[in-house]
This record gives C-alpha cells, structure tokens and sequence, in this order.
C-alpha cells in the first residue's frame, strides 16, 4: 500500500468555502456561452440535467465557470461519495500517474488491482472464498456477472425486476425496466431475460408483508411456471432500485429472493453499482437485508470518479470461467485502482459510513418535517446517504412528474444539485457526497422546502 502521508494533497475539502453561492442566474452567462458548441460538437441523444459547465467541486461544492457555487445532492450520480477531490483519492491518483498510466491486467501485473480485488473480497457480505474481477463501468460488470452466472450453470435465462436499472449496453439495457429513455428504439433486445415485478410498497396496494409475499409469489412462479428453474442462471437484483425510483423493498424481499435463488441452484446477483461502498451507511446495501448474495457487482463510488467496476464472488463461481473467458483491455486500470485504494482508505479514517447514517437521519428528518406540509409528497424513503420523495397529485396515487420538474427546477435555479428519477419521472433523489457538511445539507433542505411550498 502506498503511505498517504508522503504525498502531496492537493486539493482539498477546505480550498473551496462550504457555501453556496449564487452570482448569476443559474446557468450563467460562461456557461450559457458555452452551449452552442456543446451542442454541435455533442448529439442530442446525451440528457444533461442542469447545463452548467464546472470548474471545481471540493466537499459538498461544485464551482461553475460563473463562480456560483453550488450544493452537490448527485456526486456524479452516487460516485463521488467520498468527495470529489478527496486528498486520499487524489495523492494515490497523482502517485499512480507519475509512474505507470496503464500495462493492461491481460498483458502485465500491478499490485493495485491485487489490493482492489482483496479489499472487496474481505469487504462484501459472507465469510466464504471469494474472488475479484475488474472491469471499467457499471454496465461491463453486470454483463460479466451474467456471463459469469451462464458459465457456472450452463443454463441461459436471467431474471430482473420491474423498476430495474442495469446499464445501457445491449444486455444491460434489455434488463433495464424502464423504455425512454432508455431502450427506445434500440431494440431488438437480447433473448432470455425474464422481468419479475418488484416490490414496490408504496404502490403494491396492501401492507409490506403482503407486497413481500405476494411479490415472492410471483418470482416463484416466473421461475418454475414460466421459465422453469433448471434454466435459470441468474437473478440479478439492485438492493434498492436507483434510477427506478430509489425503491426499498419492504423486509423480508430480499432474503426470500435469494432463499428462491437457493434452492434451486441459481446465482444471486446484487448489483450494487448505486447502493455500494458506504452510501447506504452500510459498505453494501445488501448487509441492511442480510443478504449473502452469490456475486455482487460494484462500479461508481468503488473508482471515486475513474471509470472503475468489479464482479465480486464465490470463487468457485468465478473460476467456473475457462482461461482468457474474463478481461477488456481496461479492466482495472491501475489509475482507478490507486483511485480506489483512496476511496477505501477515506471510508474508514473518516468514518464516513456513521457519516453516511447521520447524513441519513439529517435528511429524513428534515424531509418528513416537508412532508408533513406538502400534499405533493406521497413518500419519503431511503436507507443512509440514499434518500428520496415520490411526488403524486394530491389526494391520490398518480405519479406528478410535473410537480417533481418543478421541484428540480426550483432547487437547479436557487443553487442546489438535485437529481429526479424513477419509472414515473416523480421522485427527487438526494446523493450527497458523504464528506458534505450539516450546515451545507441544511440549507440545501431549506431550498428544498421552499421548492415544495411553491407547489400551487
Ligand atoms: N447498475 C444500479 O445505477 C448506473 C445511469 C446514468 P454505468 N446508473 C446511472 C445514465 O443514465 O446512463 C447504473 C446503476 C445500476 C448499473 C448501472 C450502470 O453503470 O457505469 O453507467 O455503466
């Protein structure tokens, strides 16, 4: 392991001052003048939530070329948990770079990858032998998982989950639940993956046990009705749907999918890409449900910002695959490894998945407190540092993606970064990096209140 304290940090969470900021209308002028160009250089086909091009970010701040500071609620959509210019991360990085950029794992060794992949091998849910493999992004490593789980088994299928989110490359996108953006017009879609519907307690209609049962009803039917077991290879879930709407499942869910995966011998996959590495205050999501999946995907915060992502699993499982079955000639670049090897060491020398939870119990509070007051918001939910509000028209169920655009667009103007998701486009996600302040996430809140009040 490379020692920290010989590098030099450069910079740091105190070199930007933790407040917002506003100088201009939000975008401003440099921004705005920027656009035109983004715009012929770059296909519409990219979304951008808030046009604003970024100077700096340090701790819970992005600074935009205007000089408006703004309040970060989406660390890069969940991968700068630790901050996007933690000195961990950036003394490692700085270190890597000045002596080797890249070798490729498939040509020559490093001992970064080897630290990765033991440090995710101790780290994920189970005491059993487990083995790493690392790739470059979320949707590279849940593809492996599955290839992985296909060649373990010899069987094809793969089941998902209503509300999944796995990626945007053929197989990934063909798990994905969600049609626009995501898979509109892309098809055809690749064959045997089966959609199980997710239990979804706020709008499955009956009580959390309920949902759970009949949800896991359901599955069970799919995969020995439908499918039938001995061609499942693979159940891949996210312990809490991200993009589908930040949906915790009520308890008991998980537990009862994996006990199904069990017993008939087919792979459970967490895909934890979102959930993983302290957001949730936990370093995996799956610990809250008590959760031993068989392979667990992790990709985002793992690289703290480089393009970093990982199979983790039983050993026997990952060597079920022959010699040369598994690579990518960037798979676990060493720069993303020595990336990673920060991420770990922040986690754990500042505390950050109590930070997690406080940052967790902060939000809720707050957010019940709004709720409480705004007849738009139907739920508030989450676990730790991943917390969210399902907005519906009031008095009803009916998803308000309208309320929640206003909401967003509310908060981008006043100075806060907040993201939207789920299938209905009615839920404002809250994925502040851990090593934001109380006083930063106060305010941010206050802005957020003062969103749900303009609500007519
Ligand atoms: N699995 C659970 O959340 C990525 C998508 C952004 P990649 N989520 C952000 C967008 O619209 O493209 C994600 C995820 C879960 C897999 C992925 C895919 O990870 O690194 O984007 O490939």
């Amino acid at each position: 392991m490379t020692d920290t304290t010989t590098l030099t940090p450069t910079v740091g969470a105190q070199t930007v001052d933790q407040k917002r900021l506003l100088l201009t209308a939000i975008p401003g002028p440099e921004s705005l003048a920027r656009q035109a160009r983004r715009e012929a250089a770059v296909p519409q086909g990219v979304g951008t939530v808030l046009p604003v091009f970024v100077d700096r970010m340090s701790g819970g701040i992005v600074v935009d070329v205007d000089g408006n500071q703004l309040i970060d609620l989406a660390s890069g959509i969940a991968v700068t948990s630790v901050g996007a210019t933690h000195p961990s991360v950036v003394g490692r990085v700085h270190d890597q770079v000045d002596r080797f950029s890249h070798t490729c794992f498939l040509v020559t060794e490093y001992d970064g990858f080897i630290e990765v992949a033991d440090t995710l091998n101790r780290l994920t849910p189970g005491t059993h032998a487990k083995k790493t493999m690392l790739f470059s992004t979320g949707a590279e490593a849940v593809e492996n998982a599955v290839k992985i789980a296909r060649s373990a088994t010899k069987r094809p299928a793969v089941i998902t989950f209503g509300h999944a989110y796995h990626g945007r490359t053929l197989m990934t996108m063909t798990m994905t639940a969600k049609n626009a953006p995501y898979k509109d017009g892309f098809g055809p879609f690749a064959p045997e993956v089966y959609r199980a519907p997710l239990a979804y307690p706020y709008r499955w209609g009956t009580s959390p046990e309920r949902c759970a049962q009949e949800a896991l009803a359901d599955l069970n039917d799919l995969v020995l009705k439908q499918i039938g077991a001995h061609n499942v290879a693979a159940i891949v879930i996210e312990p809490i749907q991200g993009e589908g709407g930040f949906i915790v499942p009520p308890p008991g869910y998980l537990a009862g999918v994996q006990a199904i995966a069990n017993a008939h011998g087919i792979v459970f996959v967490a895909d934890e890409v979102q959930t993983g590495i302290g957001r949730t205050g936990a370093m995996f999501a799956s610990e809250h449900a008590g959760i031993v999946p068989d392979l667990v995907v992790t990709a985002k915060a793992l690289g703290g910002g480089l393009p970093l992502s990982a199979v983790t699993g039983r050993a026997e499982l990952m060597d079920a695959v022959h010699p040369g079955g598994l690579g990518g000639t960037y798979s676990g670049n060493p720069i993303a490894c020595a990336a990673a090897l920060g991420v770990f060491e922040a986690i754990e020398h500042d505390h950050l998945l109590e930070r997690a939870r406080e940052i967790g119990d902060l939000i809720t509070r707050r957010l019940r407190a709004i709720a409480d007051e705004c007849p738009w918001i139907g739920e508030v939910r989450g676990i730790g540092a991943m917390q969210a509000v399902e907005f519906i028209v009031p008095g009803s169920l009916e998803p308000s993606p309208e309320a929640t655009a206003a909401v967003a667009a509310f908060c981008h103007r006043s100075g806060v970064l907040a993201l939207t998701c789920g299938t209905y486009g009615n839920v404002v996600r809250m994925l502040p990096p851990l090593v934001i302040t109380d006083d930063l996430l106060d305010d941010a809140l206050s802005v957020f209140a003062d969103a749900c009040r303009s609500l007519s």
